[in-house]
């Protein structure tokens, strides 16, 4: 039987003009539009449905829950860009809480409120997500389970995304990855992953699931 597995990522926003999860859902759209045997990141018995969400809390959600029953995946996948950090981080826990740093693409900067007033105060990731950062460390990338998605669109997104399927059975969580090399070149200091080792670090969840 095929998996179905739904790919998410996410607009540029904060003044970036290239996300890499964005990029990623573009390969992935690719590589699933070849021949089962001749693709070079999704196994031949997966299916993968890529989807770009925009930066919102307003509309990422919205966009997401319609492809999740549009498509009716397995698994769900979605990934977001988290500057500075400098590793693939496969997030266990969204919070019900809203606190943005900074707007979102539309304007919105909804600060210190819940995300769902009467709502569980967090979700756990439903990804088994040991196993991922092994399958990722295997291939001599960085990888690590982060304690945080922040509060921003991507911590809310999880939470939307873990509180829909709380009685499913389908798999859901969140990873977040650093910037690519060419956003950090005018900064120092700062971590990267280059893109050719974001898609081996794809590559090898997709395998590992
Ligand atoms: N990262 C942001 C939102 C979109 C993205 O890629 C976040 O970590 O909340």
């Amino acid at each position: 039987v095929t998996k179905r597995i739904l790919v998410s990522g996410f607009e540029p926003f904060g003044g970036e003009s290239i996300n890499p999860t964005e990029r990623l859902v573009e390969a992935l759209g690719r590589d699933q539009a070849l021949d089962p045997d001749s693709r070079a990141l999704i196994p031949p018995d997966a299916e993968v449905r890529p989807v770009l969400l925009p930066v919102t809390f307003d509309s990422a959600f919205k966009k997401l829950k319609y492809e999740i029953r549009a498509f009716d995946p397995h698994l769900v996948l979605a990934f977001g860009l988290a500057a500075g950090r400098g590793a693939v981080e496969f997030e266990r826990v969204a919070i019900n809480c809203l606190d943005a740093e900074i707007a979102d693409n539309a304007g919105q900067q909804p600060r210190g409120l819940p995300i769902e007033a009467l709502g569980a105060p967090a979700y756990f990731s439903t990804l088994p997500v040991r196993e991922l950062v092994a399958a990722v460390q295997n291939e001599g990338l960085p990888a690590r389970i982060s304690n945080s998605a922040g509060t921003y669109v991507c911590n809310f997104l999880m939470y939307r995304l873990l509180e829909m399927n709380v009685r499913s059975q389908r798999r859901c969580g969140f990873i977040h990855v650093p910037f690519l090399p060419e956003q950090v070149s005018q900064k120092s200091g700062v971590p990267s992953l280059s893109f050719d080792e974001l898609l081996k670090a794809v590559r090898a969840i997709l395998h590992a699931l």
